[in-house]
């Protein structure tokens, strides 16, 4: 019974896979009460979790709603970001990977704190449906090899049940807790891949290397563990990668970067770094079916499919602008909904770790401007 659950996690015990299968699968059917879940997010704040719990918590609560599965010919492959202030690698990659042959259902979650949700940016796409049946969003995976959608109330219900939850018991700053709610819905999702983007610094969720090098080690071990291979990268955002930030803006410019007309490599060489090292994760080895590539020849793919936009296969890689109800570009309106904040850079040169090398900083603070930035897209 739930209670017996929440005494050993309080005492300090390791609980058995079984327990917590159990006490998950309540968090659906209704067996474990609002109080109950909140004391057991509050036991596992303090006493945390061994890896091996978390795999058990991440497939029961993975388990808790529908599984997706996939029959491609290419490789099933997402990537996710913890977030932060002018982040627009998920917009950039998805259609990148799709157009190296991997396939991306990638089911995006709204902004966290002052940091904007891939969804968020989506949405700010006038009839762009963030919400299409299970149906369309399938066709449109195997059609044009990537789809970005928002959260169904289907995928990992119990996560959505314990993160409203955790929400409002100062809960939510736990890494057991926080590894098995990302990697519950990627698992539901039927990946094969994941490359992880652990963000370190003013502008995201995780404002140290010590925390950040922490849910890296978390995620990239516990998901292997639960069956899905997993790379993590700790990268800087002490300074935004693009040079806006707000969802509007920061759709356009992604577009912008994909179309060509803003890929000038001096001006955001950290970015396209990036966008390459994830690629690769994603790319290389990953999945069935398929022969390996080698680092070099994924990212030579990937700079082909971007330099030749007439490439069929980019063109493929486009078409995930039809989700929406007409041309994409001139339908991102940046007047209407989040408009952001043109940011200009002071560079400073600042020493860091060995992972977050040299940074610029900016003189406005990255947490100002995405909380204003979150606050202007609420309005
Ligand atoms: N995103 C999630 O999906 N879950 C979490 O707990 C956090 C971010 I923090």
């Amino acid at each position: 019974i739930p209670q017996e659950l929440i005494r050993a996690k309080r005492n300090g015990k390791v609980l058995s896979d079984a327990d917590i299968a159990t006490f998950i699968a309540g968090l659906v059917d209704g067996a474990v009460t609002e109080g109950q879940a909140a004391a057991f997010a509050m036991a596992v704040y303090f006493k945390g979790m061994n890896i091996d719990e978390r795999v058990a918590l991440t497939k029961a609560m993975r388990d808790s709603g529908t599984v997706l599965a996939w029959d491609l010919p290419g490789p099933v492959l997402d990537k996710h970001s913890t977030g932060g202030v002018g982040d627009t690698v998920s917009l950039m990659l998805a259609p990148m990977v799709a157009a190296c042959g991997g396939y991306v259902p990638m089911i995006s979650g709204r902004g966290l704190g002052h940091t904007g949700g891939t969804y968020d940016k989506f949405e700010s796409i006038p009839g762009y449906v963030a919400a299409p049946t299970m149906t369309k969003f399938r066709s449109v995976v195997g059609k044009v090899g990537c789809a970005v959608i928002g959260q169904t109330p289907d995928l990992a219900p119990a996560d959505k049940r314990l993160y409203g939850i955790r929400d409002v018991t100062a809960t939510v700053e736990s890494i057991g807790l926080i590894t098995a709610s990302i990697l519950s819905k990627k698992l539901a999702a039927g990946l094969q891949g994941l490359a992880m983007d652990v963000k370190v610094g003013n502008g995201a969720f995780m404002p140290t290397l010590a925390k950040a090098r922490d849910l890296a080690t978390s995620i990239a071990q516990v998901a292997t563990g639960a069956g899905l291979p997993t790379t993590a990268l700790i990268t800087d955002m002490d300074r935004p990668l693009a040079d806006v930030a707000g969802n509007a803006l920061e759709a356009a410019y992604a577009i912008e970067y994909l179309t060509g007309a803003r890929r000038e490599p001096r001006r955001a060489p950290r970015q396209e770094r990036l966008l390459l090292v994830l690629l690769e994760r994603r790319v290389v080895g990953r999945g069935r079916g398929r022969e390996h590539l080698h680092v070099a020849d994924a990212q030579v793919l990937v700079l082909a499919a971007l330099v030749h936009r007439r490439d069929p296969q980019l063109d493929r890689a486009h078409r995930p602008a039809r989700l929406g109800d007409g041309q994409l570009l001139p339908a991102v309106d940046v007047g209407e909904r989040g408009l952001g904040f043109f940011l200009f850079a002071q560079p400073k040169i600042r020493r860091g770790d060995l992972h977050v090398r040299i940074t610029h900083r900016c003189k406005i603070s990255r947490r100002g401007v995405g909380k204003q930035t979150v606050e202007a897209a609420a309005e």
